[in-house]
């Protein structure tokens, strides 16, 4: 990929001038380049990866694939008995939930996903149905219970999801071996994980290893406590009543421009950007020049898929100088991304606008350098790197009491933070990552 269309606020943890931004790399979170967004289908190279813990290493010849529960004849499956299923392939978008939460104001704790948490590919395996049923899935089942082979570390919850069972019986979820006519690779899940098109990466549970058919709502933390949001409105920065939150499903309308940033003259242009919705299809691109003062409808290319992205793109008589540009999508439901994201506690499904600048006919500003790893004092190096590296820490931008409440999270799964180390600690994290 190359770096002339950078995004011109910066790329604050881009590890090379080539490649992925670098989140952590410990676990893995990598983020893919505005620039990745000209392309309609992602390969594989520059797909985004996030992961809660370390990838596991796993032996296809040693792996089975175990369905239980309430089916009327648990069973065992080799991915060569996968395979006897009927085929099928599809393209769908896959966004991490928390794609764009660096952008919400107040700021949130968590990864801090810009643009490229989302990724487009051609995902083949079987659906997940046919092999539900041919287990003879009771009736009674309500929800299925999904793990992965990846173990957790220190004392975090391990990583199990649910899907409603109307999710899971509709033709378009699937377990799939290949991406892009590829198997899947380590890091995206190999042998084989769910996908879950028109909803958030979090139900698309990688390495998959069991199905348990379950009557209840599962109460694991990755449920029960993470990847939930407010029913409905809340102040930006309000605290929510568990209660009042409910599970992340379907991911937003949103739209994205790929640049280019710079032009060297005034004149016709074209500006390339991408747009992707849920269940219901992106059916029209704005374009604004001008921030928000004057639309105008973009040209929708590329090829239309259920669930992917679709490439736009808008001709435009550039004057000399630097505008900012941004771009709304709409879709078939009549949703359409806002000037400002819904806030929720977790910073989740932020869809709103991008503002970018584009420059014509003057250079680009240089970019902030990137943030140099810090050693920090030896009770932060103790507590935090025994998980994971400083990477997850430098992205963080929060107040001391939100670190205090990060601080007992994480000392409730393990982190070694002595008594007397803990305001040392607090010190450190809320002077070096503030707001
Ligand atoms: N077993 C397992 N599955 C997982 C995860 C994980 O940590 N463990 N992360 C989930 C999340 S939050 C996202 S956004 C997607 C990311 O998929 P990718 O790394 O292939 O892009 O995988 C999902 N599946
Ligand atoms: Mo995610």
């Amino acid at each position: 990929m190359s770096a002339a269309v950078a995004f011109a606020t910066g790329r604050v943890l881009r590890a090379a001038d080539t490649g992925m931004i670098t989140l952590s790399s410990s676990p893995e979170d990598f983020e893919m380049p505005l620039d990745g967004f000209m392309q309609e289908i992602t390969p594989v190279g520059a797909f985004f990866v996030r992961c809660h813990t370390l990838i596991p290493k796993v032996k296809e010849a040693d792996w089975k694939l175990r369905i239980s529960g309430l089916v009327r004849e648990p069973r065992d499956f080799t991915i060569s008995e996968l395979k006897r299923f009927p085929a099928a392939t599809l393209t769908a978008v896959l966004e991490c939930a928390g794609n764009g939460r660096a952008f919400q104001q107040p700021r949130v704790a968590g990864a801090q996903w810009r643009y490229g948490s989302v990724g487009n590919a051609r995902w083949t395996g079987v659906r997940l149905r046919d092999v539900l049923e041919a287990c003879g899935l009771s009736p009674s089942a309500t929800q299925l219970l999904l793990n992965g082979e990846d173990l957790p570390v220190g004392k975090m919850p391990d990583f199990q999801r649910t899907i409603e069972r109307k999710k899971a019986l509709h033709p378009d979820t699937l377990l799939v071996w290949a991406m892009n006519g590829q198997p899947l690779t380590a890091e995206h899940g190999f042998p084989l994980r769910v996908i879950a098109p028109g909803w958030a990466g979090d139900s698309w549970v990688k390495w998959l290893r069991s199905i348990e058919a379950i009557d209840h709502e599962f109460d694991g933390f990755w449920m029960k406590t993470a990847y939930r949001h407010p029913a409905g409105h809340v102040e930006p920065g309000a605290t929510v009543d568990p209660k009042d939150m409910m599970p992340v499903t379907d991911l937003s309308v949103k739209s994205v421009i790929a640049g280019p940033e710079s032009f060297p003259k005034a004149g016709a242009v074209t500006i390339t950007g991408m747009a992707w919705s849920n269940a219901s299809p992106v059916t029209k691109v704005e374009v604004s020049a001008d921030n928000g003062a004057n639309w105008s409808i973009a040209k929708l290319g590329g090829t239309p898929t259920k669930y992917g992205f679709r490439k736009w793109t808008y001709r435009w008589q550039a004057k000399e100088g630097v505008h900012t540009m941004l771009s709304r999508a709409t879709n078939a439901a009549g949703e359409t991304q806002p000037l400002r994201a819904e806030w929720n506690p977790s910073g989740y499904l932020y869809n709103a606008t991008q503002p970018m600048s584009i420059y014509v006919g003057v250079s680009v500003p240089s970019k902030p350098a990137a943030m140099k790893p810090s050693d920090g004092p030896a009770a932060y190096r103790a507590a935090c790197f025994s998980c994971h590296d400083d990477g997850m820490m430098r992205q963080q931008r929060l107040t001391r009491q939100q670190w205090d409440r990060e601080v007992t999270k994480m000392t409730g799964w393990g982190a070694d933070v002595k008594a007397e180390d803990r305001n040392t600690l607090l010190d450190y994290l809320s002077a070096n990552f503030k707001p």
